[in-house]
């Protein structure tokens, strides 16, 4: 369905005239926000080969052309309702699911929505300046990829709170484009998306890792009984599996280059850094960051937040229906805590700890990319591998914010920490070299950075040296 309407969608927006004249008074203030924003410099100057959604079906949602990026479509597209949907979960097992918001639970819902919906533009914000210091121009539109879409996540949270929350839903809106990533006065809100993003490093790590705590987010929110919520998350996840290739690839190529450049060493040295490339510690190290500050995001490891949510059928499990107690009044987790100076286990009741029951599955899925970048490293004959850091190590938020623990959960003393976090952490001196070596944009089809591999393939079945983005003539 092309639409030739200002806002692309598929949610009949021109029946209600209301909600499209406030949708259509936020979009200006949407591109002002993206301008000031979003990508720095290519904005006017560059079109770059971009997948745009304008239907949600599966001919729809992926249209591939050379946009301008202030020009990009941003639209409301929800998955198509499921005929006879009923609650799956919770207090209200079996009923039919709500196609409005019951107004006890208002606040509750609304605050769901505003906190994912925050999360989509603080990573543009975060990620804003990397186009300067891209490996290549494949890698240079992938970004522009990621940031676009996160742009039309946010779009989908402020359709349902224009939607379905009033004058608080439109004042929410508004207040999504005010915060800012890092600021002091202003933060987002999640810790981690006021975290530094300041190389290509990072970048892929965050896609690897933060992003994938987006799909299971997500995924928890599309078991909503609140139905409007569990579709547009439905759609949404179309997209995210782009994001986290980018980064799981990304770190592959990268560990492969330097695979290269240690067999060129031949044993004489094992200083890729000589050589301008990354070593494995380092990259170790920046996974340890990125892996520790996203199982943050998963919120306290007991939680009577995430107890009433699932009580209340708002949020669920990642695919409820694989359980077989859609209510867990009775059962128990069985949790690490700290006591007296020792990790003991400690059974909680079971809706207490869904919070952890989605960090278990978050790292599960992790560890699935993890052995496919040791595979690279076990391909080219090296017996160094990576590995995801302990849960408790690094950690800001929940039950083991509290005590230093190293990246095999060992409970540390604090000047035991502070002599060795910089052997588990990229210190000051990693960070400089990893800018070091991305300092101008590689902007020459098909080329890239000295300290990356090539990808496998182009997109959308055109070549790796595919003029993905273009100097506007
Ligand atoms: N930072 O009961 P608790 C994505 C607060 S990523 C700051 O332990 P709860 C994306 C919490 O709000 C997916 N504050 O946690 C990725 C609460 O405050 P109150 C984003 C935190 O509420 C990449 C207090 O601490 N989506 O899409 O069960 C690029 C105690 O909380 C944090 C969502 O997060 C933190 N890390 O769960 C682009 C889904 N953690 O009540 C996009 C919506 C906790 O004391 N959000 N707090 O004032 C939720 O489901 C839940 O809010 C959370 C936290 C899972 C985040
Ligand atoms: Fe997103
Ligand atoms: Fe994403």
């Amino acid at each position: 369905m092309i639409s030739s309407e200002k806002i692309p969608n598929n949610v009949n927006l021109k029946s209600d005239r209301r909600l499209q004249r406030a949708l259509e008074r936020w979009q200006p203030r949407f591109v002002d926000w993206w301008k000031e924003m979003g990508p720095a410099g290519f904005q006017d100057t560059h079109r770059v080969y971009l997948r745009t959604a304008i239907g949600a079906d599966s001919k729809g949602w992926a249209h591939f052309d050379y946009v301008r990026m202030p020009e990009y479509r941003w639209g409301i597209f929800l998955a198509e309702p499921e005929k006879d949907r009923t609650i799956g979960f919770g207090d209200f097992e079996g009923d039919e699911v709500w196609q409005e918001v019951p107004g006890e639970f208002r606040n509750p819902l609304r605050r769901l929505i505003v906190t994912q919906g925050d999360t989509e533009p603080a990573s543009v914000e975060q990620q804003r300046l990397l186009g300067s210091s891209c490996p290549s121009m494949y890698d240079l539109r992938n970004l522009f990829q990621v940031n676009v879409e996160e742009g039309r996540h946010l779009w989908a949270m402020v359709y349902l709170l224009h939607s379905y929350f009033g004058r608080d839903g439109r004042d929410e809106g508004d207040a999504l484009l005010e915060r800012r990533s890092g600021n002091e006065d202003k933060p987002r809100i999640l810790t981690t998306f006021n975290e530094p993003v300041t190389n290509w490093l990072d970048f892929y790590m965050f896609t690897m890792f933060t992003d994938r705590d987006g799909k299971y987010q997500l995924l928890a929110l599309a078991e909503s009984a609140f139905d409007p919520l569990s579709r547009t998350t439905r759609f949404m996840l179309t997209e995210e599996a782009h994001h986290m290739f980018v980064g799981e690839t990304g770190i592959a190529r990268i560990v492969s280059r330097t695979c290269e450049m240690l067999k060129e060493m031949d044993g004489v040295s094992e200083d890729v850094r000589s050589k301008g490339g990354i070593d494995l510690p380092t990259i170790q190290k920046y996974l340890n960051r990125w892996f520790s500050l996203s199982l943050d995001l998963f919120g306290g490891e007991v939680s009577s937040n995430a107890a009433n949510y699932f009580a209340n059928g708002l949020k669920g499990r990642v695919k409820e229906e694989k359980y077989d107690d859609h209510k867990e009044t009775d059962s128990v987790y069985s949790m690490e805590q700290v006591r007296d100076g020792r990790v003991v286990s400690e059974e909680v009741p079971m809706r207490n700890a869904l919070n952890e029951v989605h960090r278990d599955a978050y790292i599960g899925d992790c560890e699935k990319g993890l052995a496919r970048w040791n595979r690279v490293l076990e391909k080219h004959g090296f017996s160094d591998r990576l590995y995801l850091p302990h849960r408790r190590f690094n950690r800001q938020t929940g039950l083991y914010a509290e005590h230093p623990f190293d990246p095999w959960g060992k409970l540390l003393t604090d000047d035991d920490w502070k002599a060795r976090s910089d052997e588990w952490l990229p210190s000051e001196s990693d960070r400089k070299y990893i800018n070091s070596l991305q300092v101008e944009a590689v902007f020459e089809p098909g080329r890239m950075a000295n300290w990356i591999g090539p990808p496998r393939r182009g997109i959308n079945g055109r070549p790796i040296d595919f003029e993905y983005v273009r100097v506007e003539e």
